[in-house]
């Protein structure tokens, strides 16, 4: 990103905690994943803290003890933000940046943050907006105007600029106009999907960064922007692709995250309509990724979310150029063998296997295995053709041979 490069980082710091259900290790990836998403948002983590602890604090989240810590630290390096891992209370937020005398953010707000920067299309703004807003809401009385520096920023943009200090009713008046607006283009965007008739529809689902954009990329010889960021697509991108003879529509779109903030999952309804209309998933998975499992788990409940559980759906394992298993010493006894030392082949064996033939694993940047996964494809969305179009025969001839040809 241009901005990236232009604006000075802003420095911060980023706070988890440690809890039964919530061991060290999975603090540890969390809190990877938020750096990954600061350093999206144009910030620059100077330092983590965690906290073991049963029960957070009502007022503050963390103890006391840490609070000084982190406090003696924000001042020492003159960091401008705290970023917590867990979803604060209002009232949470506005003690700890009293505290802290900085801004304190959370999660969901970064996530509004990072939509909010890169939103382009005027529909996408829209419905970051009105997630930021239902978001305000709730929030609004005092926040930050004990602050001097209201300057912008990480978690400044957006809406936010502007009407933190203005009082509920003129956001909720913006709700009910955003809502408005956006229901406006809904209307025309179910038209265009109208018009798009019977086509077979397809869309690339997935966590973020996975790779969607670029298998888009790769089959439909389209140019979607793809990044080493997070969320680098927004809006969705609609091509039609044709496998030998076979036409189908393509959707990329959108990518998934834990604890994707449910204001943004219902103001990207539409967005997410080209999901749940869709006839056939292709769940992306980055199988490099050490926590991908729980990103499948994350994205079927976002699935489960916007009642898209049920569709046909092929796992496409991506980036397996880029897998690599945790060195496992045989010798050594007391590290237990877990599946971060599994093989790619040991991978294929586990609950994969039951996925089948629906599970396929691929280079999108490779280009590695995309005949097989261009073949599956025909043949789940040739299936659905068939029915759809019971009369129409001019699929079936050659594309057997084609497809060996070509392979
Ligand atoms: N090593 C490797 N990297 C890949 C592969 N496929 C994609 N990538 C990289 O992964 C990053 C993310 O790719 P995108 O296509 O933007 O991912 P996305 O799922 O569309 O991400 P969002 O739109 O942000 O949700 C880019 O840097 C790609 O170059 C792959 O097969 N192997
Ligand atoms: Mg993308």
């Amino acid at each position: 990103m241009i901005e990236k490069k232009d604006i000075e980082l802003e420095k911060a710091v980023l706070i988890g905690v440690v809890t039964r259900e919530q061991n060290e290790e999975q603090s540890k990836e969390y809190l990877d994943e938020l750096e990954f998403l600061t350093y999206t948002a144009g910030g620059d983590v100077l330092k983590r803290f965690t906290q073991k602890m049963d029960m957070p604090n009502p007022k503050t989240f963390i103890g006391s003890g840490k609070m000084q810590e982190v406090q003696n630290y924000i001042e020492e390096h003159e960091v401008g933000t705290a970023i917590f891992d867990d979803e604060l209370s209002a009232a949470q937020e506005r003690n700890i940046s009293k505290i802290l005398g900085c801004k304190v953010l959370d999660r969901t707000n970064l996530i509004l943050d990072i939509f909010a920067q890169r939103a382009t299309t005027s529909y996408a703004r829209t419905q970051v907006e009105l997630a930021q807003c239902e978001y305000l809401l709730p929030r609004l009385k005092g926040m930050w105007t004990h602050l001097e520096r209201q300057k912008g920023g990480i978690g400044m943009r957006g809406p936010g600029e502007t009407e933190i200090e203005t009082d509920r009713r003129i956001v909720r008046d913006k709700i009910a106009l955003l809502k408005a607006k956006i229901k406006t283009i809904d209307k025309q965007m179910a038209v265009q999907r109208g018009n798009r008739g019977k086509m077979v529809r397809v869309a690339l689902v997935g966590y973020t960064n996975v790779g969607k954009s670029t298998l888009m990329n790769v089959i439909s010889k389209s140019d979607v922007f793809a990044e080493n960021k997070l969320f680098a697509t927004l809006d969705t991108t609609v091509r039609k692709v044709v496998i030998q003879n076979l036409p189908f529509l393509l959707t990329d779109t959108v990518g998934f995250i834990r604890k994707l903030p449910t204001q943004l999952v219902e103001s990207f309804k539409s967005t997410l309509d080209e999901v749940r209309e869709a006839d056939l998933l292709l769940h992306v998975v980055d199988i490099s990724h050490p926590n991908f499992e729980e990103h499948i788990e994350s994205v079927n409940k976002i699935l489960g979310e916007i009642d898209s559980s049920d569709k046909p759906t092929i796992m496409v394992f991506n980036k397996i150029d880029a897998y690599k298993a945790e060195p496992f010493d045989e010798d050594d006894l007391i590290t237990e063998r877990t599946s971060s030392h599994y093989s790619l082949d040991e991978w294929k064996n586990t609950w994969m296997n039951r996925v089948g033939k629906n599970a396929l694993f691929i280079s999108a940047l490779n280009k590695k295995n995309i005949d097989t996964f261009k073949k599956r494809v025909y043949d789940e969305v040739r299936e659905i053709h068939v029915t759809r179009f019971p009369y129409n025969h001019f699929l079936y001839p050659d594309y057997t041979e084609d497809i060996e040809d070509s392979e």
